[in-house]
């Protein structure tokens, strides 16, 4: 980097900003805190020409994503983002997103994330199987989104979103409690944040909100909170810890949940973590 410009990290007016927040123990603070007191800014020239990043094959840079929008004929696209494998509820949204629009990115983030979430790779098997045997492929685009997660809810909705129409989507989804983590956040703040803007036209994309969504065994179906009538008894809806104890024993949570065929990839790496 040729440095032009040198000022002071100024941590206790960003720590609040962003995450509204200043508790340590919230990830995204801890890393700002971890970070060091001065920032630099300048021209900066790439010496390594051999670099080969991680999942070169899914890579996508912004200009190129709106190239291949145009090759496919989409005007609309809509854009899904997550740190998670897509299980059923995710699957659902991107479904019914796609309803809406010519065409479905699904943009999983594959920079740094908590030690506790699923690594990226095992992610990106689980939805190649996934894209490969329940969508429709010439509907669905898979690349990676190379940012490091911030857990800063609301906020870090509207960077996702403000990314993402650079990549040339029309559309982005926010469900519940979107990069939210703990109870930092209230479930749908990250979609009310939103209503301080006219959008489309503010930010140029429209953002899906979705409520909370999951398998209901009376209706058979996956629903949300705004389409079916029956109470959490009726839902099929393992809770992180669950479903971490059915992989380690080597038992696919159930179909309602999660497709079997993502429910193996995650045996496997929840085996090899002993
Ligand atoms: S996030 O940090 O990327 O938001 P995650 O991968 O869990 O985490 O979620 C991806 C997207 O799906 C977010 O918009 C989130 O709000 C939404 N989402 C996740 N699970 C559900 C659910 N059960 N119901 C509704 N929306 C959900």
């Amino acid at each position: 980097m040729i440095v032009r410009e040198k000022f002071p990290h100024d941590k206790e007016l960003e720590i609040p900003n962003v995450y509204r927040t200043a508790d340590d123990a919230h990830p995204g603070v801890a890393q700002i805190r971890k970070q060091g007191n001065t920032c630099v800014a300048g021209d900066i020239d790439v010496v390594t020409t051999t670099y080969e990043p991680e999942f070169a094959d899914f890579r996508l840079p912004p200009a190129k994503t709106r190239d291949a929008f145009a090759a496919r004929g989409w005007n609309t696209v809509a854009a899904f983002q997550t740190r998670n494998p897509i299980h059923r509820s995710h699957e659902y949204l991107t479904k019914v997103a796609l309803e809406m629009t010519d065409g479905l990115l699904i943009h999983p983030l594959v920079g740094e994330t908590k030690s506790d979430d699923i690594p990226a790779d095992v992610r990106m098997q689980c939805y190649r199987v996934l894209i490969d045997n329940y969508y429709n492929r010439d509907k669905t685009m898979l690349s990676v989104m190379p940012l490091a997660m911030r857990y800063a809810g609301p906020r870090e909705a509207v960077l996702h979103t403000l990314i993402r129409k650079n990549y040339g989507v029309t559309h982005f989804i926010v469900g519940r409690d979107h990069a939210g983590v703990g109870n930092y956040y209230g479930t749908y703040d990250a979609q009310k944040i939103f209503d301080q803007f006219d959008l489309p036209k503010d930010i140029g994309v429209t953002i899906l909100k979705f409520e909370h969504t999951a398998w209901c065994k009376t209706c058979a179906a996956v629903v949300s909170t705004k389409t079916c009538p029956h109470g959490p008894e009726h839902k099929v809806a393992p809770s992180g810890t669950k479903v971490r104890e059915l992989l380690k024993a080597g038992q696919r949570p159930p179909n309602e949940f999660s497709r079997p065929e993502i429910a193996d990839i995650l045996i496997k790496w929840a085996q090899s973590m002993g």
